[in-house]
């Protein structure tokens, strides 16, 4: 045990992380953090940190030439294997630099892309994951070409006067163009799905928010789910779906899916389509946020910033409060609330706050989906009189000689279906009072 210990830790890669604050611009120190995060998530050891504060890039290096030879002197003493930067990086950037430091240097989206691809369980995360990549990775072919062409190739595969270079950039096209075929395949599945639901008429609620907020917690919380939990960076990438309850026999289902992070990069939000329609799809939203974090504000930015970029910005929002237990004592919860106004504090750790945060999912639900209506049923039309009690909280019930006389409150696609069952067979009348339309375009955004 001891001996595999042992091994496992030599073989982790020693990285040296490098920032640069351009234009002066803060928050270099919790970048640091979050880049250390995805080094460790990676399962990179950080042996070293360089900052810089430049006015502009160095377009052969990123950092200046002396930066790069002061990084160089670093890497040979801490016995680095690995530099990270918290930028993207030009093909010519990466390789200069490795020219110069003789060791491996990855950007942040390849360091983000890496942790996707180690983390990828399902075939459709893992097709996602791998399109991502060598669309990232076809530009830069030239300084993969030698490790690619150990993969296959070599005689026989070249046609004529073809470089190397040429035939690894039509065999990752054709990949490219196989990946994006198989993964419409499953974009044809999930939107069927989404629109089977749509037709069985469930109001869907999908989880959003920064990584490691505890949306998957949360989601677990609510309902029986299981979903796998961790103190690491993309815990979750596939999308879950199960029922939730709430009051009065109301069904939704509820989505947890997975989490935004600054710059998030463009191919992976663009591979990741078929698992961010859920989130599209969603009626409403619940954004998670680490209330206990220091970043909190610039978190709910770079979600909701995301949110446009996925075409769903303007979707009803109910912002959750997270961790509340992680907040200190004497921490003033009134002032949280008149900070946040409409948001619900809860712990998805230790169940505070649930209750709450279901009661205005409740509310939710209802304006946006419940209508009351009044009906005028003949007395023989039975089954439509046991629809609105299947389907209906019934309010009020008069019986006259021949009619019977209901008020009661329901689903908008329900009542809908009765109001036209009715027509149809002539068995009196349906007024529908209020319209969730209306209630819906009033306050768009419930923050
Ligand atoms: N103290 C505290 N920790 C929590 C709470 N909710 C979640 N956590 C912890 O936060 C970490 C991340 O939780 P997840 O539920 O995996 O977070 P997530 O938002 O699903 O993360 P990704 O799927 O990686 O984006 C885990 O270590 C959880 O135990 C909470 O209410 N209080
Ligand atoms: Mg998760």
């Amino acid at each position: 045990m001891e001996r595999l210990k042992k091994q496992t830790i030599a073989q982790k890669e020693k990285a040296i992380l490098v920032a640069v604050a351009l234009n002066g611009r803060g928050g270099l120190e919790e970048e640091l953090d979050e880049l250390t995060a995805l080094a460790d998530t990676a399962g990179a050891d950080v042996v070293g940190v360089l900052t810089q504060t430049r006015k502009e890039v160095d377009p052969a290096y990123f950092i200046g030439r002396g930066k790069a030879e002061e990084l160089a002197r670093m890497c040979a003493e801490l016995g680095s294997d690995l530099v990270i930067f918290n930028h993207d990086l030009t093909p010519a950037q990466v390789r200069n630099l490795e020219k110069l430091l003789n060791i491996r240097v990855i950007d942040r989206t390849e360091l983000i892309l890496d942790i996707f691809a180690k983390r990828a369980r399902t075939k459709q995360a893992m097709l996602q994951v791998e399109l991502a990549q060598l669309q990232y990775q076809l530009p830069r072919l030239r300084r993969m070409w030698q490790h690619l062409s150990r993969l296959g190739g070599g005689i026989g595969t070249r046609g004529p006067g073809e470089t190397q270079l040429e035939v690894d950039q039509r065999r990752a096209k054709k990949r490219i163009a196989d990946l994006q075929r198989q993964l419409q395949e499953i974009q044809h599945q999930t939107t069927a799905r989404v629109k089977s639901r749509k037709e069985k008429e469930l109001f869907t609620i999908a989880l959003v928010g920064y990584t490691n907020v505890g949306k998957s917690t949360l989601m677990n919380a609510l309902t029986d789910a299981g979903v796998f939990v961790e103190d690491r960076l993309f815990a979750t990438l596939d999308a879950t779906t199960r029922v939730l309850h709430l009051f009065e026999g109301h069904k939704v289902l509820l989505t947890d899916t997975i989490g935004f992070i600054r710059k998030l990069p463009h191919h992976l939000i663009s591979s990741f389509h078929a698992t961010l329609e859920e989130v599209r799809a969603a009626d409403l939203l619940l954004h998670v946020v680490d209330v206990s974090h220091p970043e909190l504000d610039e978190q709910i930015k770079i979600v909701e910033q995301t949110l446009k970029e996925i075409d769903a910005g303007d979707k009803p929002i109910i912002l959750v409060l997270n961790k509340a237990d992680k907040l200190p004592n004497d921490w003033d919860k009134e002032a949280i609330a008149r900070r946040y106004p409409n948001a619900v504090l809860v712990s998805a750790l230790t169940g505070e706050g649930i209750d709450k945060l279901l009661l205005r999912i409740q509310g939710e639900f209802e304006r946006m989906r419940v209508v009351s209506i009044k009906a005028n049923l003949a007395l023989w039309a039975q089954s439509l009189i046991a629809f609105i009690y299947r389907n209906g909280v019934v309010r009020k019930i008069l019986y006259d000689t021949d009619y019977v006389m209901l008020e009661a409150d329901m689903e908008r696609p329900f009542a809908e279906r009765l109001q036209k069952q009715v027509s149809e067979m002539g068995a009196g009348e349906v007024t529908l009072l209020n319209s969730s339309a209306t209630k819906f375009s009033n306050s768009k955004r419930l923050q």
